[in-house]
C-alpha cells in the first residue's frame, strides 16, 4: 500500500513538472534545429572599439567633442579616445571572429577618420588603409564584412552647421557614401546606411543623451528623422544606380525597434501610438506600401502643433518626390532589438512638456517587475516581446527580408555570465518561433564581439562575448563563457540549452586555415 501510495506521488511530481515545462515556453529541453541559410555574426561600431580618436590625420567628431567636455558628461569620465584599441589590433579582433566561427563581421567606418575635413576633397589614406586591412584579413578566413556608414559619430564640422537637422547634410551624407562605395565596393557585399535613426534623431536632437545632445524634443527630432531618411534613400539609389551591377552588393538600414506591450486591452492603442513613433516614424516611410510617416504621427503632430499655436506641424512633410524616393528604398530591414516596454495611457498624468516628442505620443512607459534585468537599467529580458516585434514586422511590411544586426545583454564584467547564455538562447529560440511562422530572416548578430565604450555609460556596462581589461595598455581581450556557446550554437546550427562549454580549455580556431 506505501509502495502504491509512493508511486501515485511519484506520478505527480512527474506531471506537475512536465506542466511546468511546458508553461515556461523559452526554457525547451529538447534541442532545436536552426534552418540552414541563416547568417551568424557579431558587431561592435567605429567610435566604441577604435580608439586612436586622433591619429594618422583622423578629424574631431562629435562625440570626440562630448567625451572631452567639461564637466565630462559620461560615467567615470570615460571615452573612447583609446576604447579597445582596435585600430591597433585588428588582427586580434578578426583571430576572436575566427575561434567564434562567424559568417560575418558588421562594423561601422569613421566618417572623419576617412574624411577628415568632412567632405570628398581630402582622403585620409591612412584611415582607409586601417579598414582595407581590417576587410581583407576578414576576407581571407571567409569572413564577409557588413558595413555600417553611420553609427552615430558625425564630423564635428558638419554638426557645426546643424548636423542631421541641416537639408545639406543629404549631400553631405551622399558624397560620403559615393567615396566609400568606390573604395571598399569590390569587397563589401552588405552595406547599412545608418544605424538606429531613432537614437540619432530623439537621444541626440530631440533628448540630450548622445551626440551633439540639443535637447529640442518635437523639433530636432522631427527635422533629423526627414533629413535622415533622405539621405539614407539618396544613398541608396546612388549604390542602385551606378555600383550595384559592377559590385553586386545589398543596401539597407538599421533600425531599432523595441515591443511596447499595452498595460491592459484599453491601451493597445497608446502602445500602437508608441510603435508608430518610436520605429515606425522611420521604417514606415521606407518599408510600407504607401511610404510616408505613419499617418497617426502626421495627424496627431499636426494636430498637436496647431493646438499650440504653430502655423504649420512641427514634423516637416516630405514632397510626393520624396515619398517616392525613400519608398522601398532598401533591400531588407536591419533591426536592433534588445528589450520591451509596457504601454499605457493615462490622461491625468502630465509627465512631459508641451510640445515634446513624448507629450506628442501621449503614452507612458513602464516595466513588469518580473523581468529580468541586465546591467543596463533599461535592458529587461523579454523574448516574448521580440517574437511579437517580428510578427508584427511580417505582417505589416509584408514579410521584408530581416537582418537581426543587434542582440545583446550587458552585464558588469566577468567571464562566467550565464545571464546573458540564457539571454541570448531565450532570443534565439524566440526568433526561431517567428521564423517558423514564416518570418524571413536572413541574419542574426549579437551585440557585442567584445567589451567597448558603451555611450553614457563608458565601460562599465559590458556587452561583449569577449572581455576587455582596461587596465591593460594592450587592451587584452578573453572569451567570456558565452562566447563558448555562442560558438557551439554556430557550429551545431541548433540550440541546446543544456549544453555546457568546458571553459578551462582555450577557445581554439577551428576555420582549417
Ligand atoms: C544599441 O542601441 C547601439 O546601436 C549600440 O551602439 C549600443 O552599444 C547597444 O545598443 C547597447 O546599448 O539610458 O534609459 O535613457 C540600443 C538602443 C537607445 C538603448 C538608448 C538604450 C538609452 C535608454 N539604446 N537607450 S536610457
Amino acid at each position: 500500500m506505501m509502495c502504491l501510495l509512493k508511486y501515485w506521488l511519484l506520478f505527480l511530481v512527474l506531471v506537475l513538472v512536465a506542466f511546468a515545462d511546458c508553461k515556461s515556453r523559452y526554457n525547451r529541453h529538447e534541442i532545436r534545429k536552426i534552418p540552414d541559410g541563416i547568417l551568424f555574426g557579431t558587431a561592435t561600431a567605429s567610435y566604441q572599439v577604435e580608439g586612436a580618436w586622433d591619429e594618422d590625420g583622423k578629424s574631431e567628431n562629435i562625440w570626440d567633442r562630448l567625451t572631452h567636455s567639461k564637466p565630462c558628461p559620461v560615467k567615470n569620465c570615460d571615452t573612447g579616445d583609446i576604447a579597445d584599441d582596435s585600430y591597433h589590433q585588428y588582427e586580434r579582433d578578426v583571430e576572436m571572429m575566427r575561434e567564434l566561427g562567424l559568417d560575418f563581421y558588421r562594423f561601422s567606418l569613421s566618417w572623419s577618420r576617412i574624411l577628415p575635413t568632412s567632405f570628398p576633397d581630402k582622403i585620409n589614406k591612412k584611415g582607409v588603409q586601417y579598414y582595407n586591412n581590417l576587410i581583407d584579413e576578414m576576407l581571407k578566413y571567409n569572413i564577409q564584412p557588413m558595413v555600417t556608414l553611420y553609427h552615430w559619430d558625425l564630423p564635428q564640422k558638419l554638426q557645426d552647421m546643424g548636423g542631421w537637422t541641416n537639408p545639406h547634410v543629404v549631400d553631405w551624407f551622399t558624397d560620403y557614401a559615393r567615396i566609400v562605395f568606390e573604395l571598399f565596393g569590390d569587397r563589401v557585399k552588405y552595406w547599412f546606411t545608418i544605424n538606429e535613426p531613432r537614437e540619432v534623431c530623439y537621444e541626440g536632437y530631440g533628448g540630450a543623451n548622445f551626440a551633439p545632445a540639443y535637447n529640442l524634443s518635437g523639433y530636432g527630432d522631427y527635422m533629423c528623422a526627414k533629413n535622415l531618411l533622405v539621405a539614407h534613400a539618396k544613398a541608396y539609389h546612388m549604390y542602385k544606380n551606378e555600383f550595384s551591377r559592377t559590385q553586386g552588393g545589398t543596401v539597407g538600414i538599421a533600425a531599432s525597434a523595441s515591443w511596447f506591450e499595452p498595460k491592459s486591452e484599453k491601451d493597445a492603442e497608446a502602445a500602437e501610438d508608441a510603435r508608430q513613433f518610436e520605429w515606425g516614424l522611420y521604417t514606415n516611410p521606407i518599408f510600407s506600401k504607401n511610404g510616408d510617416f505613419p499617418q497617426v504621427v502626421k495627424d496627431r503632430v499636426a494636430a498637436k502643433s496647431f493646438e499650440q499655436g504653430f502655423f504649420r506641424s512641427r514634423l516637416p512633410e516630405f514632397t510626393p518626390e520624396e515619398v517616392e524616393l525613400v519608398k522601398g528604398s532598401s533591400d531588407f530591414l536591419g533591426i536592433n532589438h534588445y528589450t520591451s516596454k509596457i504601454t499605457y495611457r493615462n490622461a491625468s498624468i502630465t509627465t512631459f512638456p508641451s510640445p515634446s516628442f513624448y507629450d506628442d505620443i501621449e503614452a507612458l512607459y513602464d516595466y513588469d517587475f518580473t523581468w529580468e534585468t541586465a546591467a543596463s537599467s533599461w535592458l529587461k529580458v523579454v523574448p516574448w516581446g521580440f517574437y511579437k516585434l517580428l510578427t508584427k514586422l511580417r505582417t505589416d511590411y509584408d514579410n521584408p527580408p530581416i537582418y537581426i544586426t543587434e542582440n545583446g545583454f550587458s552585464t558588469r564584467g566577468g567571464l562566467e555570465d550565464d545571464s546573458r547564455i540564457a539571454y541570448y538562447r531565450q532570443y534565439i529560440d524566440a526568433m526561431l518561433d517567428a521564423i517558423d511562422e514564416g518570418s524571413d530572416v536572413r541574419a542574426y548578430t549579437a551585440w557585442s564581439l567584445m567589451d567597448n565604450f558603451e555611450w553614457r555609460q563608458g565601460y562599465t556596462e559590458r556587452f561583449g562575448l569577449y572581455e576587455v581589461d582596461y587596465e591593460d595598455p594592450k587592451r587584452t581581450r578573453t572569451a567570456r563563457k558565452s562566447a563558448y556557446v555562442y560558438k557551439e550554437i554556430i557550429r551545431s546550427r541548433q540550440l541546446d540549452y543544456h549544453y555546457e562549454p568546458d571553459t578551462t580549455l582555450p577557445i581554439t580556431i577551428d576555420d582549417g586555415q
